[in-house]
């Protein structure tokens, strides 16, 4: 299959993260992108390409254009104050406080169009995401054309941002853009499914409301797990949406055979579905291994997971979303891919 990758991804270094009440080096780093596309050289997967140029109007089907604003000049803003330090937010506007009037100060958009404070803002931020956007529009025109499946080596990630808000290292929602692209282009019904170990709480938020995208997260419980706010398995959508969004929460400690049995009820409900192309929010941060996370796959069970996959038989395109054993994820990743590809 083929790889879609771009260099501009390393413009976005952030510096550091809160973790337990202290600024720490971020997970999110440039290698993690570079360790997949070494793997996926080594195991000769297929060609790898840059990605072509889309554009802002694919990115503002999915996100507002005050939010995609932000994101443009967000640095600039900051910079304007002297400040060389990462952007990052802390303020926000909770319940009762006014979430209708975007304010003007750098400090408050930051928290406005943010849920939490683990997305850096750097000089080459927008460059970078923007970059992101235009991999997985370029690997969603190769399934489009015919391939039987791409593979969109995105970084940053993007399942965390919603159409208006970013948070969990992601900034422009890769897999929605791509999804939403592909039903502009004409398929009529299209299928997510997440598999990151965090809920995917802006693709959640974005097709909330409607059927012909049908959104299937499988992850660690939001009762004691990041993003925590969304991904609960009593939310199925809303209005003509509903039942046309599917969570499957699972405590920490799962191990590779009880996150299969819900893969496996999961691509039940997708094969009923019937999508014309499936986009797979690829996340690999399942992984025993992983710094951040609690579930407990090996890396042969990757292998597994792209053969289920492959079995429904759709046109299939792969978006890379989280993973933060950086020394095995491109193993892991790559591994989904292999196991998809082996599998008639
Ligand atoms: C795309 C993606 O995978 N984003 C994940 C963002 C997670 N950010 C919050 C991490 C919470 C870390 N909890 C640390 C426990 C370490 N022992
Ligand atoms: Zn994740």
């Amino acid at each position: 299959m083929i790889t879609v990758y771009s260099e501009l991804h390393k413009l976005h270094h952030g510096r550091g993260e809160w973790m337990a009440g202290q600024l720490v080096p971020v997970f999110e780093m440039p290698r993690r992108a570079e360790i997949i596309l070494s793997r996926v050289q080594e195991v000769r997967l297929g060609e790898v390409i840059g990605p072509q140029e889309f554009g802002l109007d694919p990115i503002l089907r999915v996100h507002s254009p005050n939010y995609v604003r932000f994101l443009q000049t967000a640095w600039a803003e900051w910079s304007k104050l002297g400040r060389t330090h990462d952007a990052l937010p802390y303020a926000w506007p909770v319940r009762r406080m006014n979430q209708g009037l975007e304010p003007q100060q750098i400090d408050a958009r930051l928290g406005f169009f943010s849920f939490d404070a683990a997305s850096p803002i750097t000089p080459g931020t927008w460059t970078a995401v923007a970059s992101s956007a235009n991999v997985a529009l370029t690997a969603a025109e190769q399934v489009r054309g015919g391939s039987r499946a791409a593979f969109a080596l995105c970084r940053p990630p993007g399942h965390h941002a919603a159409q208006d808000y970013m948070g969990g290292y992601c900034f422009l929602n890769n897999a929605a853009i791509a999804a939403q692209y592909l039903r502009d282009q004409g398929a009529e019904r299209v299928a997510i499914l997440d598999v990151d170990y965090h809920h995917g709480n802006g693709t959640q938020a974005i097709f909330y409301p409607r059927a012909d995208v049908l959104v299937v997260n499988l992850h660690a419980d939001p009762r004691v797990e990041y993003p925590y706010f969304l991904g609960h398995a009593d939310e199925r959508g809303e209005g003509a949406g509903e039942g046309y969004t599917l969570n499957y929460p699972m405590p920490w400690g799962t191990e590779f055979p009880a996150w299969m049995e819900r893969l496996e009820h999961a691509c039940r409900q997708i094969q009923a579905y019937g999508p014309e192309v499936l986009v797979v929010s690829l996340g690999v941060d399942t992984f025993r291994g992983d710094p951040i996370s609690q579930f407990r796959l090996e890396s042969p069970d990757y292998l597994r997971v792209g053969e289920r996959i492959a079995r429904l038989g759709r046109p299939t395109l792969f978006v890379m979303e989280g993973g933060y054993a950086v020394e095995e994820i491109g193993l892991n990743a790559v591994n989904v891919l292999q196991g998809f590809e082996d599998t008639a």
